[in-house]
């Protein structure tokens, strides 16, 4: 008998950590966590199972395709939109090979088990590319088919991993004598710029907001890398696990799309410094932008229109600006750095 888990990938991320321990409070006992660097020691208990490894390892596919059975997989592994601009094709491979692998491997997951294996992903705000400042300001909250002419290797191969994942649930091996009947039911969800509490993202270019909060709570001085009038989307973290928990539960009758956006609160980074001298006064934060990662984020929307995930799946943020910084960020942060009782992403 094989034994069947949750499998998660990128596990040791910023949003690995907080699904697994989200997914183990709900009661799941059956998590298997890869990643290709060791996992922090403190989600280790809440997987039954850990790996260390490579997606493009192909005999690591194989192995965990005979030895699991793997009716759900939640596929976070990535390099992010600064650092795949240092190594584009390292990103291509990480980024799109390692999703084709594990599209396979829920085709061949898919035929041992005779149902659809749910496959969720999350993509990203990098899939748009906005020509210019005036047509950031006039396009406003983008729709998911608009826009869609990335500036990054990141936001590119987000969206050819969306259509993949398209491909795979619909039109895989078109024309093959015998089509496989049951595949993968891919279903993705665009995120803006996420925000933990308890950790710092690295290699991401939306990473100025989380970087200032946690560098003002440590009390050491930031220079933010994009000009105060910047403006793109944030959502905290809990938000985050909840949207791809939700869509993953949703029945694929309600699903309208394959690609949803989800957003919560847009603000410019002086907003997003104001918050955070709020909490403390004495943060010492300059602005000093790099043309380079500024022309990133001034090709992001300032919003993006998530109608389609509200209407289909019910997706709703629990955390608008002011209870993201005032229930979840502030408070967990101060903890954390303070050296008060050690808390977690899922004890909001
Ligand atoms: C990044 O900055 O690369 C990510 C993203 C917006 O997907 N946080």
């Amino acid at each position: 008998m094989r034994k069947e888990v949750v499998l998660v990938t990128g596990a040791g991320g910023e949003m690995g950590q907080a699904l697994i321990r989200r997914l183990a409070e709900g009661g799941a006992r059956n998590i298997l966590a890869l990643d290709v660097r060791p996992l922090p020691e403190a989600i280790i208990p809440a997987c039954q199972i850990a790996i260390q490894g490579d997606l493009l390892d192909t005999n690591l596919i194989d192995r965990l395709v005979a030895e699991y059975s793997i009716p759900r997989i939640f596929h976070l592994a990535a390099l992010l939109s600064t650092r795949s601009e240092y190594t584009p094709e390292a990103a291509h491979h990480v980024n799109v090979d390692g999703t084709l692998h594990l599209l396979k491997l829920a085709v061949d997951q898919a035929s041992w088990l005779g149902q659809p294996v749910k496959f969720i992903f999350p993509s990203s705000i990098a899939v748009f590319g906005l020509p210019d400042r005036e047509t950031k300001a006039s396009a406003g909250a983008v729709k998911e088919w608009a826009w869609n002419n990335p500036a990054t290797m990141y936001g590119c191969n987000k969206l050819y991993a969306e259509h993949l994942g398209r491909y795979y649930s619909l039109h895989y091996r078109q024309l093959a004598a015998e089509q496989p009947r049951n595949t993968v039911d891919f279903r993705a969800i665009r995120f803006p710029g996420l925000i933990s509490a308890f950790t710092v993202p690295s290699g991401g270019t939306s990473d100025y907001g989380p970087e200032m909060l946690h560098a003002a709570a440590q009390k050491q001085p930031y220079a933010c890398f994009v000009r105060e009038d910047t403006t793109m989307p944030f959502m905290a973290m809990p938000d985050a696990i909840k949207a791809l928990l939700l869509l993953g539960d949703a029945p694929r009758e309600a699903l309208s799309a394959q690609i949803y956006n989800v957003t919560s609160f847009s603000l410019s980074a002086r907003e997003f410094e104001a918050e955070v001298r709020r909490a403390f006064p004495e943060a010492q934060i300059t602005f000093e932008p790099d043309r380079r990662r500024q022309g990133i984020v001034d090709s992001w929307p300032v919003d993006m229109d998530d109608s389609r995930a509200r209407r289909d799946w019910g997706w709703q943020p629990d955390y608008d600006l002011r209870r993201a910084f005032d229930e979840y960020l502030i408070p967990n942060i101060r903890q954390q750095y303070t050296g008060g009782k050690q808390t977690t992403e899922s004890k909001k």
